[in-house]
């Protein structure tokens, strides 16, 4: 009998140490990322990302104007054909874009109004015909409504 009670206890501990194999190998590796996932998708949901590219000191028409609700989140992504100095009136944010290196402007739209997104300064790029340029231009609009 004490031979059994033992032989029991020894399948016991090995069925706990495959569960805690199973758990750490296969549960815990495929649960980890979904959990990661599920806390990051809460707060960048509510923000609204939009893509705008420069190209030819332009912005595509269909996205010269930005409107949104004020309070809503945003983040303007600027990408661009050469190096350039752009100025969001309002809101006074100074922000370089260069090609290759798409740059974030996160805003909080707390201020209502319509607010020009200017170029201050072209650096130029010669490969694609451009010569530097320091005029103000306005590319586009951002529209906040108030709520
Ligand atoms: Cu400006």
């Amino acid at each position: 009998m004490k031979y059994r009670k033992r032989n029991f206890g020894y399948k016991q501990r090995f069925l706990a140490f495959l569960v805690w194999v199973v758990l750490g190998t296969v549960v815990m590796p495929i649960s980890l990322p979904w959990m990661s996932f599920g806390f990051a998708q809460t707060p960048s949901a509510l923000v609204k990302r939009i893509a705008l590219r420069i190209v030819q000191r332009k912005i595509d028409p269909a996205s010269r104007l930005i409107r949104v609700k004020q309070g809503e989140a945003l983040e303007l992504v600027f990408q661009t054909d050469e190096v350039v100095d752009l100025h969001l009136h309002g809101y006074n944010r100074a922000f370089r874009v260069k090609p290759g290196e798409p740059a974030v402007l996160t805003l909080s739209a707390h201020i209502a109004g319509r607010f020009a997104i200017e170029a201050h300064r072209f650096a130029g790029n010669p490969s694609i015909g451009l010569k530097p340029k320091s005029n103000e231009i306005t590319l586009l609009y951002l529209e906040v409504y108030p709520r």
